[in-house]
């Protein structure tokens, strides 16, 4: 018998690679999905089966984690073996905007999985996966930060996800359920929501590369995150979940490095150097030099580039009320107990996020030649 999961946030960026992963390993996978105003299923699509087929190995529900009964009649209906809670509002400087809704879906909402499991006697068959997550650790106690670190939350989605990670731990000791929390370090790749700093720098560089863009603003370039690959950290949720005993562990690489160095890593990948001068609000990121050689090899024309122009300016808007500074991870517990291995460096995360960038600019470049305005530009 094929295994079940049900994966909530199935839509979003881990959500579409956990389940073509489990997809491929057997599993029969069910997927919560929010009704929205425009088709929001851009990451599974690859994945679909047409329901009126049989032998259907991917089925969408319509749900939400603000909803219980909706998610206690989909547990009760789909009977998972494993749960994947993925589902949240996951921005950070968003969760500053709309603290209550942040709560209510990313704390309260792990709640409701889990008195879904309880409720309907499913704790001895269902394990439980909660994407809890770097943002926890806040303002630094410690460096590199392991699973006995001590938790300071700085943002309202950081507090609601501290609740999540807690009441997963009760549920677990309480009801002697197999409920786990994955603490990931920052992950991305090149279906990373446009809002996030390192997709967002990933695809200015491509447009301005191209000449479609002078400037990319951003907000603070010296914090310092601990960048994974979102392929390599999925794995590690499912491994989570196939242990003896159910456990927390931290997913992360053990480096960190500046979104400042994330920028220029981006541009060199494309060929154009980039040197920062100034300070705070101030500060800008200037091309000191191009290599055409390895435009040409990309099939880029940066004759448009002068050296000397700004390609990176600051906008204070971006800044934080309460910023995490320093995220470093210590994944020794993973490695040994897990046996989780990183596929993907930073150098070869960025390379991948630039060239698919790259390929999606090039394309909405010929449908523009062509006559179609395909652009959308996200902040
Ligand atoms: P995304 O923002 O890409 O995806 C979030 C998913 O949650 C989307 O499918 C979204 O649906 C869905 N969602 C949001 N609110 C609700 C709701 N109220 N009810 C049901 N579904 C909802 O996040 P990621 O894939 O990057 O992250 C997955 C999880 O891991 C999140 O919980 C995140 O907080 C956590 N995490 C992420 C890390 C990272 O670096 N990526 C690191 C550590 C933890 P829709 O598509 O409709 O918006
Ligand atoms: P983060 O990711 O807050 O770490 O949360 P994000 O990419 O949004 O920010 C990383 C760092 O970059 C700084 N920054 C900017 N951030 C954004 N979004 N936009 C900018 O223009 C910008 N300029 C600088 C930020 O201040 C921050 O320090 C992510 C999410 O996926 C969470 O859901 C997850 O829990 C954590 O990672 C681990």
């Amino acid at each position: 018998m094929a295994k079940i999961a049900l994966i909530t946030g199935i839509t979003g960026q881990d959500g579409a690679y956990l389940a073509e992963f489990l997809l491929k390993k057997g599993y029969e996978v069910h997927g919560l999905k929010r009704r929205t105003s425009l088709f929001n299923t851009d990451r599974i699509d690859h994945l679909y089966q047409d329901p009126h087929e049989s032998g259907i190995k991917l089925t969408l529900h319509y749900g939400d984690l603000t909803d219980s009964t909706n998610l206690i009649r989909l547990v009760q209906e789909i009977q998972p073996d494993e749960i994947y809670n993925l589902a949240a509002m996951s921005h950070v400087k968003v969760s500053f905007d709309t603290p209550e809704y942040t709560a209510n879906a990313d704390g309260i909402g792990t709640l409701r999985i889990l008195e879904a499991v309880r409720l309907l006697g499913l704790t001895k068959k269902t394990r439980i996966y909660q994407a809890s997550t770097s943002e926890l650790y806040g303002l630094v106690q410690a460096v590199p930060q392991s699973e006995t670190t001590p938790f300071y939350p700085r943002s309202p989605y950081a507090v609601a996800k501290m609740y999540a990670y807690w009441i997963t731990v009760n549920y677990r000791e309480a009801y002697d359920m197999f409920a786990c929390n994955g603490i990931l370090f920052n992950h991305e790749s090149p279906i990373r929501g446009e809002t996030f700093v390192t997709r967002k720098i990933t695809r200015a560089a491509a447009k301005i590369a191209m000449g479609l863009q002078n400037c990319i603003y951003l907000g603070n370039l010296s914090s310092q995150r601990d960048w994974g690959h979102a392929k390599d950290y999925i794995e590690a949720m499912w491994l989570i979940l196939q242990q003896e005993k159910p456990e927390d562990f931290v997913i992360a690489t053990g480096i960190t490095t500046t979104v400042r160095e994330f920028v220029r890593m981006s541009f060199e990948e494309l060929g154009i150097t980039v040197e920062f001068s100034g300070k705070d609000d101030n500060e800008k990121g200037v091309i000191i030099d191009v290599d055409q050689d390895k435009a040409k090899e990309l099939g880029l024309n940066l004759e448009s580039l002068k050296l000397g122009q700004t390609v990176v300016k600051i906008d204070p808007k971006y800044f934080r009320p309460t910023e995490v500074d320093l995220l470093l991870g210590d994944p020794t517990k993973s490695k040994e107990k897990l046996g989780w291995k990183l596929k993907y460096d930073l150098p070869a995360l960025v390379k991948d996020m630039i060239l698919s960038d790259l390929h999606l600019t090039k394309k909405d470049q010929y449908l523009k030649d062509g006559g179609y305005q395909t652009m959308n530009y996200f902040e």
